[in-house]
């Protein structure tokens, strides 16, 4: 399974290409939509999630409500392109104040330099058009269709907020995944933790007071995984790996750690590795789960733990110094709006491209084709693990 996206931030629509999703798979808009929704929440949004209101219309790969195995094309519209129609057009444009009118400061943190240079772009809103997080939409549109996967054959994924600004949840203490969804789903910063919840809400209007921006830490866990998915033999067949690059991937991201993290340069081996016990009802299966799932780029068959941190978003009201590519003059940058944190729909970000990378794998290694015949080989393959 892979695929790809187009669209510009402010141009006529988000498009995302879906191919090797597996025939048979029931998927309608709403499963999409739903989704769609949650990234669109989140405390600390700018001005442009009102005008948004994201929807689905899938044009391909899609018929009576069912995969037909083909390529899977969706589509968002970016309501927004209304008010740039002119700027964002397609053809060729003969306004003259229009023309002239080019993005020539690069914001520090953003992509706009670096990608100027790279593509020879003089009017950098041809970088942060497509740099932009906007693209996000259209991968939990992607990340909605892994999850229905996941879904068939009993695999459950929760994202959520561990820390904002500096103000950390306490350590999390749930009973199942649907307990910690009730509660962060409630939540305006998808935190299981009502204080910190509110701790980091006061973080991020203090940072919107003061013309700044905050980012954080989310979590995505994933349960039902059976052990032995993804691979040892191969760099490029690590499915920790491949988390870690889809992670990494999402716009604003910096760092990423699986179970106890980078905490485990800081303790000797026998406090870091998990230890194996075996039992008739469970067969294998390990005392704790440090590893966050993983052992060997190969899943344990423990829930999959990752964190990803998320740098404050580099938009800022309050100026940082920069130099305009046109006049070589240094300039204080200023800008119309911002997120102060995304943090929150970030989480739901994760979640996806997580998700992705699960049902990317799983269709792999349990049948490409079916998702019937996916299901009866993933669930030979549990029961192979429980009898080994
Ligand atoms: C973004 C800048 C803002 C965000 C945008 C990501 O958009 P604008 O420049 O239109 O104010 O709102 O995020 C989204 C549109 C979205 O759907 O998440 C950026 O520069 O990355």
């Amino acid at each position: 399974m892979r695929y790809l996206t187009a669209g510009e931030s402010h141009g006529p629509q988000l498009t995302a290409i879906l191919e090797g999703v597996p025939a048979g798979l029931e998927l309608r808009a709403e499963h999409i939509n739903k989704e769609l929704a949650r990234r669109q929440k989140g405390y600390g949004r700018g001005r442009r999630m009102q005008i948004e209101k994201d929807v689905v219309n899938i044009t391909a790969g899609v018929r009576h409500g069912k995969t037909l195995g083909s390529p899977i094309a969706l589509v968002v519209e970016n309501r927004d392109f209304k008010h740039w129609q002119t700027i964002m057009a397609v053809e060729p444009i003969d306004d003259e104040t229009e023309i002239k009118r080019k993005v020539t400061r690069p914001r520090p943190g953003h992509a706009d330099l670096n990608g100027a240079l790279k593509y020879g772009h003089r009017d950098m809103r041809n970088v942060l058009e497509r740099s932009s997080a906007r693209e996000t939409t259209v991968r939990v549109a992607a990340g909605a269709v892994a999850k229905r996967i996941l879904e068939e054959v009993g695999i459950r994924v929760a994202g959520h907020v561990i820390e904002i600004g500096g103000v950390r949840a306490k350590k999390l203490d749930y009973r199942s995944l649907e307990e910690l969804q009730a509660v962060t789903e409630e939540s305006p910063v998808r935190c299981f933790d009502p204080e910190a919840g509110q701790k980091m809400m006061e973080a991020i209007d203090l940072a919107k007071k003061n013309g700044d921006s905050i980012g954080g830490i989310v979590e995505v866990i994933v349960e039902g995984v059976p052990a032995g998915v993804g691979s040892y033999v191969h760099y490029d067949r690590k499915l920790d790996a491949k988390i870690a690059a889809a992670i990494v991937s999402i716009n604003a991201f910096k760092g990423v750690e699986f179970g106890i993290g980078f905490e485990a340069a800081r303790r000797p081996g026998s406090e870091v590795h998990d230890e194996i016990i075996w039992s008739p009802e469970q067969g294998f299966s390990r005392r704790t789960n440090r590893a966050g799932g993983f052992e060997g780029g190969v899943t344990t068959g423990m829930p999959i733990v990752v964190r990803g941190v998320m740098k404050p978003i580099p938009t800022l009201y309050k100026p940082l110094q920069s130099v305009d590519i046109d006049t070589k003059e240094p300039f204080a940058a200023s800008i119309e709006r911002s997120d102060s944190c995304a943090v929150p729909a970030a989480s739901v970000v994760a979640e996806a491209v997580v998700a992705w990378e699960v049902a990317a794998a799983i269709v792999s290694q349990f049948g490409q084709d079916r998702i019937d015949l996916i299901k009866e080989n993933i669930e030979r393959a549990r029961r192979y693990a429980k009898e080994f």
